[in-house]
C-alpha cells in the first residue's frame, strides 16, 4: 500500500455504508483524490471505469454523506487521543453551486438573500495539535437555507433565522464532543471561534461542557451583571496593560499581511446574557482578554475574547491570544478546499446531497495538504519518513538530484521541511514569486507529480 492508500484507509476505512464494497470504493476514490486533487470528478478519475465508479458512488442512495463524515470525524478523534488537549477551530462557510434551473434543484440561498447565489451552508470543525498542525476534520454540519427570506413574525417562523443557524453551530460542537467522548475520552478540546459564532446559547452551551473555549465577542456592548450600563469592553479597557507584543497578521481578502503592535489587558467578569426577547437572563462568569493594536488605523486589531481558560498572568493571557490565532488554520483550510488545490465549487453535481458527499471527500484531502504544509513549518527537523513512504522518498531524492545545483548536498533521508520544499519545487515553486514558504497549491501539484513518478518507478521494479 502506498502512502496515499494508507491515508485514505485511515480516514474513510470505517465508513458504514451498508456494504463493504461501497466502503472500498470510497477509499479508492479518496486515494485517487489525494493524489490528484481537483474539484471536478472527471479530472480526478482519468480512466472511464474509475470515473463511472465514482459517479455511481456519488449518485447511489446508499452513500450517505452523514456516514462518510462520521468516519472522517471518528478517525480524527482517534488520532487526537495521544494529546492532552487539541485546538478545535470552528467556522461557518458555504459551497456555492450555480442552480441554472430557476429553482428546480434543492440548493438553498447563500450570502445575502438579494444576490441570488445558491449552494449549501456548512459549519466545519478542524482539529489541530498543540503545535498548530492540522490532524483532520473533527466534525461537519451541513444545511440548506430556504431560497427566500422567511417573513418575520408569522406564527411558523417565530424564531429568528440567526437563531436557527445558531442551532447548527451547537450541533457541530456536540458532534465534536460526542466523537471525542467515544474515541479520545481523555483529550480536551479548546474551541476557537470568531464573532460569527458568538451567541448567548453558544456561550452557555460551551460553558456547560468540560472543555475549553475562546470566542471573540460580537458585541462590545455586552452587559456586566449587577450594574446598569456597565459595558464589558469599557470595563476591561480600564485595567492596567498586562503586556505588549508584536503579532504577524496573515494576508486576508481585505488587507495585506502586516506586523501589528499589540497591547493586552484582561479581567474576570460576570456577563449578563439576555435572550432576544429579554425574557430571561443568565449570569455567566468568564475571563475577558482585550487585544488591541496601537494606533488609529480603521482596520486595526480590536478583539474582545471570551474564554474559560485562566488569564491571571501574562503567560496565561498570551496562551489565549496564541490559541485564537490558531483559528486562522481553518480559514486557510477553507481557501485550499474552495479555491486553489481542491476547487470544490467547480463540482457541477446536481443535488445538494451529491455535492456534500464529494465535498466531504475533498475537505479531507484539503486538510491533509494543510497538515503537510504546517508540519514543514512547525517541525522542520522531523524525518520525512513520518509522512511519506520509503519509495516516495527514494523517487523524490532521485528527482531532486537531477535538478540540484552543483554545490547542493542531497540527503538520502531528508527532513519533512526538505521533502516538502522538493515536493513544492516539483509543483513549480521557486521561492521567488511569493518570497514565503511553499503554499498549498504548489504542494498539491508537486504531490500529484510525485505520485505519478512513484507509480512509474514501482511498475519498473515489478518487471
Ligand atoms: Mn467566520
Amino acid at each position: 500500500m502506498d502512502e496515499f492508500a494508507e491515508w485514505s484507509e485511515g480516514v474513510f476505512g470505517d465508513a458504514e455504508l451498508g456494504d463493504v464494497r461501497r466502503t472500498s470504493r470510497l477509499v479508492l476514490m479518496a486515494t485517487q483524490a489525494v493524489r490528484r486533487p481537483s474539484g471536478k470528478v472527471s479530472e480526478v478519475y482519468d480512466s472511464a471505469a474509475e470515473r463511472q465508479g465514482a459517479y455511481d458512488f456519488i449518485e447511489s442512495p446508499h452513500s450517505e454523506s452523514k456516514a462518510i463524515g462520521a468516519a472522517m470525524a471518528q478517525s480524527t478523534a482517534r488520532r487526537c487521543a495521544e494529546h492532552d488537549w487539541v485546538y478545535v477551530p470552528i467556522d461557518g462557510t458555504s459551497v456555492k453551486v450555480w442552480d441554472g434551473t430557476s429553482g428546480r434543484k434543492d440548493f438553498g440561498a447563500i450570502g445575502t438573500y438579494t444576490n441570488g447565489a445558491t449552494g449549501v451552508k456548512v459549519n466545519n470543525a478542524l482539529a489541530l495539535t498543540p503545535d498548530g498542525v492540522p490532524v483532520g476534520m473533527a466534525a461537519q454540519v451541513w444545511w440548506s437555507r430556504p431560497r427566500k427570506r422567511a417573513k418575520k413574525h408569522t406564527h411558523r417562523n417565530r424564531q429568528p433565522l440567526d437563531q436557527k443557524e445558531t442551532q447548527h453551530l451547537i450541533t457541530c460542537i456536540d458532534q465534536v464532543l460526542e466523537s471525542f467522548a467515544k474515541h479520545a475520552p481523555n483529550t480536551k478540546c479548546w474551541f476557537q471561534m470568531d464573532r460569527g459564532c458568538d451567541a448567548h446559547y453558544v456561550l452557555v452551551h460551551l460553558a456547560k461542557s468540560e472543555h475549553f473555549f475562546t470566542v471573540r465577542s460580537q458585541s462590545l456592548r455586552r452587559m456586566l451583571s449587577g450594574r446598569r450600563k456597565a459595558w464589558v469592553k469599557e470595563t476591561v479597557r480600564k485595567e492596567p496593560v498586562l503586556g505588549k507584543f508584536l503579532l504577524d497578521l496573515p494576508e486576508t481578502d481585505s488587507r495585506p499581511a502586516r506586523r501589528a503592535k499589540i497591547v493586552v489587558r484582561a479581567k474576570h467578569v460576570t456577563l449578563r446574557l439576555r435572550d432576544r426577547w429579554k425574557t430571561k437572563s443568565i449570569d455567566l462568569p468568564i475571563n475577558v482578554v482585550l487585544v488591541q493594536e496601537e494606533g488609529r488605523g480603521r482596520n486595526r486589531v480590536d478583539w474582545l475574547l471570551l474564554t474559560n481558560q485562566p488569564t491571571s498572568t501574562y503567560e496565561e493571557v498570551m496562551a489565549v491570544v496564541h490559541g485564537y490565532t490558531q483559528r486562522w488554520r481553518i480559514e486557510e483550510l477553507h481557501k485550499t478546499w474552495k479555491t486553489g488545490a481542491c476547487n470544490v465549487e467547480s463540482a457541477q453535481l446536481h443535488t445538494s446531497e451529491r455535492v456534500i458527499r464529494w465535498a466531504t471527500l475533498l475537505i479531507a484531502v484539503a486538510a491533509r495538504i494543510e497538515r503537510l504544509k504546517r508540519l514543514a513549518r512547525s517541525s522542520p527537523e522531523l524525518s520525512a519518513a513520518e509522512e511519506l513512504t520509503r519509495s516516495e522518498i527514494e523517487v523524490l531524492v532521485l528527482l531532486k538530484c537531477r535538478r540540484k545545483k552543483k554545490s547542493e548536498q542531497i540527503s538520502e533521508s531528508p527532513t519533512i521541511a526538505e521533502a516538502t520544499l522538493w515536493i513544492a519545487e516539483l509543483g513549480g515553486y521557486t521561492g521567488k514569486s511569493s518570497g514565503g514558504p511553499p503554499g498549498s497549491i504548489t504542494i498539491a501539484r508537486g504531490l500529484e507529480r510525485l505520485s505519478i513518478a512513484a507509480e512509474i518507478v514501482a511498475i519498473q521494479k515489478m518487471r
